[in-house]
């Protein structure tokens, strides 16, 4: 399984799954979640409503998927973030189940190349450093398995991009 770090806008990538930093509605928001649905398309929203009337809102940490309707990948694997706030450690359990959960269900349906956005670090305020660290190590579980080959970070913002590029090489 390869990590990969590249800067771009998530909705434009080729990959079998992208994730989306959703919210526990699943009904949409801005930031990266705006993004996807906008681009995606209606039937995402669909999707999402029906996974809501059959299992209830998205708690913090886990993760449903979808299609991507319009998008180039096939799925699109919404999770929730925590809001930062005043932090702790419960926060960062959090937001390590976010990717895990995630890579969990990528799995689960075959997926072998997922891209994620850099989960709470926008509209939840989560650390940016310290989102990157969960974010590494949360992925790095996932290393003796052999059906994901590629895991991209997507990083909207420079910030973001050189604090991966530079754990990654540590
Ligand atoms: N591609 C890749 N990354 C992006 C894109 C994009 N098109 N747009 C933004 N980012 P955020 P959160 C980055 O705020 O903090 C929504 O309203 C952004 O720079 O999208 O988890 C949801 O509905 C940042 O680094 O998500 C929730 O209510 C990262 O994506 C709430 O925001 C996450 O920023 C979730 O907040």
């Amino acid at each position: 399984m390869k990590l990969k770090v590249i800067q771009t806008d998530i909705t434009t990538i080729n990959v079998d799954a992208i994730v989306n930093a959703a919210n526990t509605s699943l009904l949409g928001g801005s930031g990266v979640d705006g993004a996807i649905h906008r681009k995606g398309g209606p039937q995402i929203l669909e999707e999402c409503k029906r996974v809501i009337a059959k299992q209830g809102k998205c708690k913090v940490g886990e993760a449903v998927i979808t299609t991507a309707g319009n998008l180039p990948a096939h799925y699109v694997i919404h999770t929730v973030g925590p809001v930062w706030n005043q932090g702790g450690k419960e926060k960062q359990k959090l937001l390590a189940n976010c990717y895990i959960n995630a890579m969990q269900l990528a799995l689960n349906n075959g997926v072998k190349t997922i891209a994620f956005p850099n989960i709470s670090t926008g509209i939840y305020r989560f650390p940016k450093e310290i989102a990157a660290e969960i974010a590494i190590n949360a992925i790095q579980q996932f290393v003796t398995q052999e059906t994901i080959k590629e895991v991209y970070f997507v990083c909207f913002d420079i910030e973001n991009f050189e604090l991966y590029t530079n754990q990654l090489v540590k």
